[in-house]
């Protein structure tokens, strides 16, 4: 797979190349991710990156999955078929298990350790593999937020405390193994399904709940179809700014500037507001009826880490990592 995959990134390069000479006009951008265009992921890069290349490049963005499904977007880019998406570290492991570090649960802390782990040498391993095999420059890290389990039986129903308290819950996690993994670790049955689906699944029960973090509940209205919130942030979820290497390598030194530049507004601009949203929505779900409350995270947190750690993915993790990681936190 990988070797059809390194082909592929190389027949896009040459095309790009060969098409960006013969052509005058600005470089399109085109990006393609499963969000909303009113999450704040995407209204950062219309706000600050878009309008920060526009003197070179016509970004074209595709909100809602219509330009490809989620889990595709990497090969598109890598077979030259699209240029840019918001990726994340579940996808990437899927062709490069290592980085399913990132994927784990309570591994990442909070925003800023997110920042400080991709700006540390460590993950210039991770960045070149994934330029070299795949042909994608990761540009920035996005701040997703502290994904939080939401079921549609009241807390009255079903109170959980501990991952004992999941048994048999139908939780839909995105799906790849990486993420099913995670919703094993959490004590729920995993069910894998595309996020364009999951509010018409909820609202037809036929799965128990879902897990996101709180701006992702408001904004894609999942609150309208579940009745309770367990405060686990099992994950401090991150998504990557990606870009074609072919893209990149097209462009001269000043637009690359450029464009690394719109990356990390956006990023910055996203985080500030995503952060904003978590801390306020809490009051905004209650008044929607929704119960929200704490588990007991210590338990969670023991269940998953230690999980992770006995877990084949844990074997993928080059040696040493982990500490460094952990470093980088409190
Ligand atoms: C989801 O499918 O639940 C998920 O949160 C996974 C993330 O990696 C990310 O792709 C996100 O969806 C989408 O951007 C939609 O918010």
């Amino acid at each position: 797979r990988r070797g059809f995959l390194a082909t592929a990134a190389a027949v896009a390069i040459a095309t790009s190349i060969g098409t960006g000479a013969l052509a005058q006009d600005k470089v399109k951008l085109r990006l393609s991710a499963v969000q909303s265009e009113t999450d704040q992921r995407s209204v950062a890069m219309i706000e600050k990156f878009g309008p920060m290349v526009a003197d070179f490049a016509d970004f074209e963005p595709h909100w809602n999955g219509t330009l490809y499904a989620q889990g595709t977007e990497l090969e598109a880019i890598a077979s030259g078929d699209l240029e840019m998406s918001i990726t994340s570290a579940q996808e990437l492991a899927t062709f490069f298990p290592e980085f399913s570090i990132f994927t784990a649960g309570y591994v990442h802390q909070d925003a800023a350790h997110q920042v400080a782990v991709f700006n540390d040498p460590l993950m210039d391993p991770f960045k070149k593999k994934v330029e070299d095999e795949l042909g994608v420059k990761l540009l920035s890290v996005m701040y997703l937020g502290r994904r939080q389990v939401n079921l549609r039986q009241p807390k009255a129903e079903r109170t959980v405390m501990t991952p004992a308290d999941l048994a048999g819950v139908n939780l839909r996690m995105p799906g790849t193994d990486a993420w099913q993994f995670l919703g094993k670790a959490l004590g729920a049955n995993p069910t894998p399904m595309a996020f364009t689906e999951v509010y018409t699944a909820l609202s037809t029960g036929s799965v128990d709940g879902q897990d996101n973090p709180l701006p992702t509940v408001v904004d894609a209205k999942f609150y309208e179809v579940t009745k309770q919130i367990v405060l686990t942030s099992h994950l401090v979820d991150l998504n990557y700014i990606a870009l074609s290497k072919a893209a990149w390598d097209a462009m001269t030194p000043e637009q690359q500037e450029k464009v690394q530049a719109a990356a990390d507004a956006a990023a910055d601009f996203g985080r500030e507001n995503q952060l904003k949203k978590e801390e306020e929505l809490v009051a905004f779900l209650q008044e929607q009826g929704l119960d929200v409350y704490e588990p007991d995270v210590a338990a969670f947190r023991e269940q998953v880490q230690k999980m992770y750690l006995e877990s084949e993915y844990a074997a993928t993790w080059p040696e040493g990592v982990l500490d460094k990681i952990n470093a980088l936190g409190n």
